[in-house]
C-alpha cells in the first residue's frame, strides 16, 4: 500500500539528540574529541576521584540513587546511577595522555523532586581541556564562543563564582531568557588533586572543565516552558521539531 504520509510515520530525532549532534559539530570544528561513559557508576568515579570527601556535604548536593549492595558483585565499590557526567572526565584522563580536548554527553540521574527546571533524569554534556598554560581566560573565551555559535550572537551570558570540589576556582554560568537568568552550567579549573589522581602532573599541566544541562539548553533554544515536557510521549510537542 502506498503511504503518502511516510515522513509523518517514520519518527524523528529527539531534540536532546539533535542538540548533542549540533554541539558535537561545534566542538569537533575546534579539535574536540567525543567520549562516553557508563550510566551505572561506582562511588569512586562519581565522587572520590572528583575530590569529594567521604563525609562532605557536597555529596548531598546531588541526591543519589544508590544500588543495593550485591554480595556477588565483582567490585567492592558501591554502585550508583551517575549524578553527573563528570566521572567521564576521570575515565578519559586515565586512558588518554594530555593535551586533551573532549566533550562527553550523557544521561544523569538525581533523586530529587521535579519542577519546571528540574527532572530526576536528564542530560548533561561535559567538556574537558588539559594542556600546558591553560587558564580561566581560555575557559571563558571558549564558552563565550560556544554560546554565540549555539544560541546566536545576541545571547546574554554571565559568570558567577561558585564551588565544586573538583575545580578551583569554580563558576556557574547563566543565560538570560524570558526576562530572567537561568543557570545552565558549572565550570572551572580542574583541581590539582583531580589531575594528580589520574597520574597527570599538575605542575606540568592545567585544565578547565564544564558540565552543562542539555535540557535547560533545549528550554532556552526551543522556548520549552517546562523541562518535563521533553520526556512526555506527547506527539503535539515532538512533531514540532
Ligand atoms: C562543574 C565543574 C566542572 O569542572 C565540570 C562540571 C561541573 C558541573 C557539575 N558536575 C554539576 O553537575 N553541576 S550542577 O549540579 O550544577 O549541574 C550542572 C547543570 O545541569 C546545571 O547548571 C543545570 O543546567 C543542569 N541541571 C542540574 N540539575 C538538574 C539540571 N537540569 C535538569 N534537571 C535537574 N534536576
Amino acid at each position: 500500500m502506498q503511504n503518502n504520509n511516510l515522513e509523518k510515520t517514520v519518527g524523528h530525532i529527539h531534540p536532546i539528540s539533535q542538540m548533542i549532534r549540533e554541539i558535537h559539530e561545534i566542538f569537533k570544528s575546534i579539535g574536540y574529541d567525543i567520549a562516553f561513559g557508563p550510566e551505572l557508576e561506582t562511588e569512586y568515579y562519581n565522587f572520590d576521584a572528583l575530590n569529594v570527601p567521604a563525609d562532605h556535604s557536597s555529596r548531598d548536593m546531588q541526591d543519589t540513587f544508590w544500588l543495593k549492595a550485591d554480595p556477588k558483585s565483582i567490585t567492592p565499590d558501591k554502585l550508583l546511577m551517575r549524578t553527573h557526567t563528570s566521572p567521564v572526565q576521570i575515565r578519559y584522563m586515565e586512558n588518554n595522555k594530555p593535551p586533551l580536548k573532549v566533550i562527553m554527553p550523557g544521561r544523569v540521574f538525581r533523586n530529587e523532586a521535579t519542577d519546571a527546571t528540574h527532572e530526576a533524569n536528564f542530560f548533561q554534556l561535559e567538556g574537558l581541556c588539559v594542556g600546558v598554560d591553560i587558564t580561566m581566560k581560555d575557559l571563558k573565551g571558549l564558552l563565550e564562543y560556544f554560546f554565540e555559535k549555539f544560541f546566536g550572537e545576541n545571547v546574554q551570558v554571565r559568570f558567577r563564582p561558585s564551588y565544586f570540589p573538583f575545580v578551583e576556582p569554580g563558576v556557574e554560568v547563566d543565560v538570560f531568557t524570558k526576562g530572567k537568568w537561568m543557570e545552565v552550567m558549572g565550570a572551572g579549573m580542574v583541581h590539582p588533586k583531580v589531575l594528580s589522581g589520574v597520574g597527570i602532573d599538575p605542575n606540568e599541566y592545567r585544565g578547565f572543565a564544564f558540565g552543562l544541562g542539555l535540557d535547560r539548553f533545549a528550554m532556552i533554544k526551543y522556548g520549552i516552558p517546562d523541562v518535563r515536557m521533553l520526556y512526555q510521549p506527547d506527539l503535539r510537542i515532538f512533531n514540532q521539531f
